[in-house]
């Protein structure tokens, strides 16, 4: 029984260890097309610590999982702002987003 209740509480331990790490977000972002979706994944996927990132362009939400210990939430939104686009309250760079190719652009 003891060693029942130890191992229980080891997987308790160890899970909420790997909870603590793993870390989901999801970014309104203000993409436009299919180049778009596919500059904003490769930038955020870029990042040492993200293990997915997948945009749609129905809700232009960017969902993205991360390990909290290589990465954050303002480290991925600047990597979106910095290629010209909006994520969340961060603006987009204006040098960058004047870069865009016109079709990527907010009406
Ligand atoms: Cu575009």
């Amino acid at each position: 029984m003891k060693k029942i209740l130890m191992m229980i509480s080891l997987f308790i331990i160890t899970g909420s260890l790997s909870a603590q790490s793993k870390q989901y977000i999801e970014i309104q972002t203000s993409a436009q097309c299919a180049t778009c979706k596919a500059a904003i994944e490769k930038a955020v996927g870029a990042i040492e610590g993200v293990k997915l990132a997948d945009l749609d362009l129905d809700t232009k939400i960017v969902a993205v999982k991360y390990d909290s210990e290589k990465t954050n939430a303002a480290a991925i939104k600047s990597a979106i702002t910095t290629i010209g686009y909006d994520a969340d309250e961060v603006p987009a760079d204006a040098k960058a987003y004047e870069e865009l190719h016109s079709c990527c652009k907010k009406e």
